[in-house]
């Protein structure tokens, strides 16, 4: 799957995707896989029978696939430039299983905690938002013929499109309801240079210069920048402006700008806004109160992620003002807030497919939980069943 958000799949459609849900009946046994880590589910036996048949659905926390993982191909980690754009790939695979050894399996916790007095207030809500792009793809540093190293080296990755000293590039953001009374507003954002010679720039946020800086040849920068001047409420423009070389006037000084995040407080009204909304609770060690108003939306739903753990927060909501307690251990808790509407269902969402499309039951895929039997090796062989002689001959040699 391919977009944020939540996605429920229906016994219907786990059905339709020969999903062998009649053997599959106990719904304590179902678990989510994402990059090797049992997912929190929630799964829904609507009509209480203790059966996974008709009714009934799956619920997830979903993220499409970013760039995190990329970050090990280069020749150092620090040489990635971005991550979050996948160099390769948007779509995430999430791996459905049917666990016959245990019902004690990772499902969300639902919160419905009303003791809203005895735990503090959170004083607001952060929000990060990042832009990024896929229109250029810098190759990195290359020599006089400009042939780049074949391996992934520093800064090598995709970009918005390049520009020269005459050109700006330009990202704007959506901001609602912040405040800075407590923390100041900042930018996170990342620089590439694009060709060999000097690249002073300026960073201009809604028309001011935040910073005036320069990086030299196919390097990559990236910087934390607090912001000073910040709307309430309306657009933020974000500018990466190269700049003249004053020492070289043949530099066209092309750059690239990679991402550009920004980080800010915000009040717990969501007045005229559309949803989902996603925000964070940056608190520790304790639920915190926090006095929703304005959520004009049918039949409201929010989700906490905390780490990785996933919370269904119950919501008592009379005209769009409600009061909940969001727990809060280390940290950023990641929310999503939106209308039961949202929710992403299979059609145009999500391709469920077999593992392993072959008919002879020989060939079907199996998972041995390595961690789980405590098993101990030293590596791992990965490898088409066609080379898999040669490939076990490999284990031989010591
Ligand atoms: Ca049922
Ligand atoms: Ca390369």
């Amino acid at each position: 799957m391919w977009k944020d958000g939540v996605y429920r799949l229906t016994y219907h459609d786990l059905q339709n995707s020969s999903v062998p849900v009649n053997a599959w009946f106990s719904p304590d046994r179902y678990q989510l896989f994402h990059r090797g880590t049992e997912q929190f589910i929630r799964v829904l036996d609507n009509d209480q029978n203790g059966i996974f048949n008709n009714g009934d659905f799956i619920e997830f926390v979903g993220t499409k696939n970013d760039g995190v993982f990329d970050a090990q191909l280069y020749d150092t980690i620090t040489s990635h430039p971005n991550p979050y754009q996948s160099l390769f790939n948007d779509t995430a695979a999430y791996y459905l299983t049917y666990n016959l050894n245990s019902t004690n399996n990772r499902r969300m916790k639902i919160e419905n905690d009303q003791n809203f007095t005895a735990y503090p207030t959170a004083p607001l809500l952060k929000v990060t938002e990042v832009k990024t792009a896929a229109q250029d793809y810098n190759i990195g540093e290359r020599d006089a013929n400009s042939i780049a190293d074949n391996s992934y080296t520093q800064g090598e990755g995709f970009y918005f499109n390049k520009v020269s000293f005459n050109q700006s590039a330009s990202v704007d953001f959506t901001i609602n309801k912040s405040n800075t009374t407590i923390n100041a507003p900042e930018i996170e954002m990342v620089q590439m240079g694009a060709n060999a010679l000097s690249h002073p720039y300026s960073v201009i946020v809604n028309g001011n210069t935040v910073t005036t800086n320069a990086i030299y040849g196919y390097s990559l920068n990236k910087e934390v920048l607090p912001l000073s001047l910040f709307p309430g409420s309306g657009n933020l423009n974000v500018k990466l402006q190269p700049l003249a070389d004053a020492s070289n006037p043949f530099n066209a000084n092309y750059m690239n700008l990679g991402y550009v995040k920004i980080t800010y407080d915000r009040t717990s009204d969501f007045s005229g806004e559309s949803f989902p909304v996603r925000f964070y609770l940056d608190q520790n060690n304790s639920k915190h109160l926090v006095n929703f108003t304005n959520v004009n939306t049918a039949n409201p739903l929010l989700y906490v992620v905390d780490n990785d753990t996933v919370h269904l927060v119950s919501i008592n909501t009379t005209g769009g003002n409600f009061n909940v307690l969001i727990p809060a251990y280390n940290g950023k808790s990641k929310m999503i807030l939106l209308d039961n509407n949202q929710i992403f269902y299979s059609t145009g969402n999500v391709t469920i497919e077999s593992v392993n499309k072959d008919p002879n039951p020989n060939t079907y895929a199996r998972f041995n939980n390595y961690k789980l039997a405590g098993a101990t090796s030293d590596f791992l062989i990965v490898s088409n069943r066609a080379l898999w002689t040669g490939a076990n001959a490999y284990a031989t040699i010591s």
